[in-house]
């Protein structure tokens, strides 16, 4: 397996994270960020989006942390980080799709104004996703309890982790969810986490 990533970027992280806990063993291919590799023509034939991160698994190649979680947890974790029981899968599935719309979207594009002033113009728009995203977690974690659902960390964690640790540097603080920075913390406790870079 091979991990076509950047240090820095949150996407990569879940997948990093998620593999370093499950012991599994896969390729780092950091990518030249800096020089823009992730839209040149060889990586565009990988991922036509130009992001990552990318995966090859045997003869495939996926794009999209959310795809690469799903392989991970089913192929090394057993029924722990995504459960085929229907109704558990499906409660994991929804806040994966949180992940990929509220976090993504509000979190993650507001810190890539403050940090890479990409489309300052829509700043508002993120920072109001931001802020549904923050009140969301915020009002599930204190329903669910210590996690976001199952009872005990899932592939929802983990999808949903990075731009939530992130979301103060773009300019949405966490200071009004003690709920959220508690169940940071409880993550990033949990056997095998590696921390995030910066
Ligand atoms: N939904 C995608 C988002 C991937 C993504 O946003 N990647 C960022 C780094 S964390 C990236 O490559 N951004 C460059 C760009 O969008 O041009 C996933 O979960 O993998």
């Amino acid at each position: 397996m091979k991990l076509y990533m950047t240090e820095m970027s949150g996407n990569s992280f879940k997948i990093r994270v998620l593999a370093s806990m499950l012991g599994v063993d896969y390729e780092n291919i950091r990518i030249e960020w800096e020089k823009n590799a992730h839209k040149s023509d060889d990586f565009l034939a990988l991922n036509p989006r130009g992001q990552v991160p990318v995966m090859e698994i045997e003869d495939k190649v996926f794009w999209d942390s959310t795809a690469h979680l799903v392989y991970i947890a089913r192929t090394y974790g057993g029924d722990t980080w995504l459960p085929t029981n229907p109704l558990q899968m499906a409660e994991i599935m929804q806040w994966m799709s949180f992940a990929q719309n509220e976090v993504q979207f509000g979190l993650q594009w507001a810190r890539g104004v403050t940090v890479y002033n990409r489309r300052p113009e829509s700043f508002e728009g993120y920072l109001q996703d931001g802020k549904l995203a923050l009140e969301v977690l915020e009002r599930q974690l204190n329903k669910s309890g210590h996690w976001l659902a199952l009872g005990h960390a899932t592939l929802a964690d983990i999808a949903c982790y990075p731009y939530v640790k992130r979301a103060p540097e773009g300019d949405l603080p966490l200071d009004d969810y003690p709920a959220i920075r508690a169940w940071l913390k409880r993550c990033e406790a949990l056997p095998g986490w590696i921390e995030m870079d910066p």
